[in-house]
């Protein structure tokens, strides 16, 4: 449940159910109302109890008909299960439970004797699915009514540790000099090559959606802003359906002036080393939270080992070698795919680093270094992949600054330098060596929490099937 130290009264709650569960004790005698999910509501004649449940905990809320105007009593005793209800009452210390001589008492705990409430809305029945009863249910299912699949405790601690994620990736970013910038989703020209774009209409114009701030964060890094980062939507119109892509995803990326491939390396490799620190000292409520679930059914835990930095750097021309000598089908200039990673990760089971891609394979924006040749001659790139296991987790590399060089790698693959104009014209004037990457959120919180499809780790996700809820 959500720390709930600094929560402040609102028009529907004096307190949070957190507040009364931790602080009870300073509570007792005092009048509070609080407002909640109504998770079970039993008894019966002029007694009832209703178990509430809001984002930071659960109490129980006692009714008597003598306590409180009857009518208001009935509505509440005869609302269905998830109901919104707030009730107002005096807290008090629930009869500890009998112990057998010699145990330890439990903690004390709390509930609320009710003098008045209200029912907030009532919720239809049946659900279609159960929040606190384990009835199994399809993704599909629990995707369509998402709402209410987020209620259940551990899928609600899954969307929390998403959250604290990203705010510690931010954090390391942030206290390594980066800023936080937002680029533009509607665009003129790809960055991504030309094929995955979804098109639209901008007014009279042609535009489409964008599939990564590449260009953008390259443009503000230009300007002086010297080390951005951006987490936001990147569309791509790609016909997958597999259990890591999605149409459209989070991209968290970073970009950054007088910095090569290795330097954002080295950021990447700190920034997830942060996450999983802060992780294993923070949350360790919400992974056990997680856990109990994976545990009820039978699947492996999650346990936050904190990855050894630097992670491996493996050359893509060491990486062909390694996946030949493991009986892989593959040559120089081949794509290293799902199948070629298992035999790399049998070798490097942890995240490691994809460095030195041909030229070829990389996309227009990556440097290029006439001098750095492989072994069979053909062209090497300043370009790198992150990989975990079977899964790319991120693209990036070290930026082609040289507004000649640029124009030349957009013919060499077939793109027009007129069509790009609004970006290379922002290399004439001057312009830093940079570097950069794009990391898939989901992909990454995939690893920490195990989840085995990028859905379980998106609230709404978007595939070639669903564009609702
Ligand atoms: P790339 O296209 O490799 O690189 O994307 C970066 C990362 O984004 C994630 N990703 C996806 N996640 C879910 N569904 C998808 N369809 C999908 N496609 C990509 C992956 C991938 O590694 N501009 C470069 C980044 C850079 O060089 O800075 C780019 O977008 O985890």
């Amino acid at each position: 449940m959500r720390d709930s130290t600094e929560w402040k009264p609102t028009s529907y709650r004096t307190h949070t159910i957190g507040q009364i569960v931790s602080d009870g004790s300073t509570l007792v005698g005092s009048e509070v109302s609080v407002a909640g999910y109504a998770e079970t509501i039993r008894g019966r004649g002029a007694i009832c109890f209703l178990m509430l449940r809001d984002g930071t905990g659960h109490i129980q809320a006692f009714l008597k008909k003598d306590n409180m105007e009857p009518e208001v009593f009935d509505l509440i005793q005869s609302s269905t299960r998830e109901s919104t209800i707030q009730v107002t009452g005096v807290v008090a210390q629930k009869r500890p439970p009998k112990v057998a001589e010699g145990e330890p008492s439990p903690p004390p705990e709390y509930e609320v004797n009710v003098t008045s409430g209200q029912v907030l809305a009532n919720a239809a029945a049946p659900l279609p699915l159960g929040v606190i009863d384990e009835v199994k249910v399809g993704l599909d299912i629990r995707l369509d009514n998402r709402y209410l699949d987020l209620r259940r405790a551990h899928v609600n601690a899954m969307f929390q540790l998403r959250s604290k994620v990203l705010q510690y990736g931010r954090e390391l970013l942030i206290k390594e000099g980066f800023m936080e910038m937002n680029s533009p989703k509607i665009i003129a020209s790809a960055s991504e090559g030309g094929t995955n774009l979804f098109p639209m209409m901008y007014f009279d114009t042609p535009a489409f959606l964008s599939q990564s701030p590449q260009l953008y964060k390259q443009l503000a890094v230009l300007g002086g802003l010297e080390r951005v980062f951006e987490i936001g939507p990147a569309f791509r119109a790609e016909k997958h359906d597999t259990y890591r892509h999605l149409n459209e995803f989070i991209s968290f990326d970073i970009e950054g002036a007088w910095m090569d491939d290795e330097d954002v390396m080295c950021v990447q490799e700190r920034m997830i080393h942060y996450i999983w620190s802060s992780v294993s000292e923070n949350d360790q409520s919400l992974i056990d939270t997680i856990n109990k679930y994976k545990i009820s059914q039978n699947e492996e835990e999650i346990s936050v080992e904190i990855p050894e930095i630097p992670f491996p750097r493996i050359p893509y021309c060491d990486a062909i070698e390694i996946v030949k000598s493991g009986g892989g089908d593959i040559e120089w200039g081949d794509d290293i795919e799902s199948h070629h990673c298992d035999l790399i990760a049998e070798k490097y089971p942890g995240f490691h680093f994809l460095p030195r891609w041909p030229m070829a394979m990389k996309p227009f924006y990556i440097y290029h270094n006439k001098d750095e040749k492989a072994a069979t001659g053909g062209q090497l790139s300043r370009g790198f992949d992150l990989n975990y296991g079977r899964d790319e987790m991120t693209s990036g590399g070290q930026r082609e600054h040289r507004v000649d060089m640029l124009e030349q790698n957009l013919r060499d693959m077939d793109l027009k330098p007129e069509d790009f104009t609004f970006y290379t014209d922002g290399f004439r004037y001057g312009a830093p060596p940079h570097a950069g990457w794009g990391l898939g959120v989901a992909r990454l919180l995939m690893v920490l929490t195990g989840a085995g499809n990028v859905r379980e780790v998106v609230l709404f996700p978007r595939d070639r099937s669903r564009v609702t809820p």
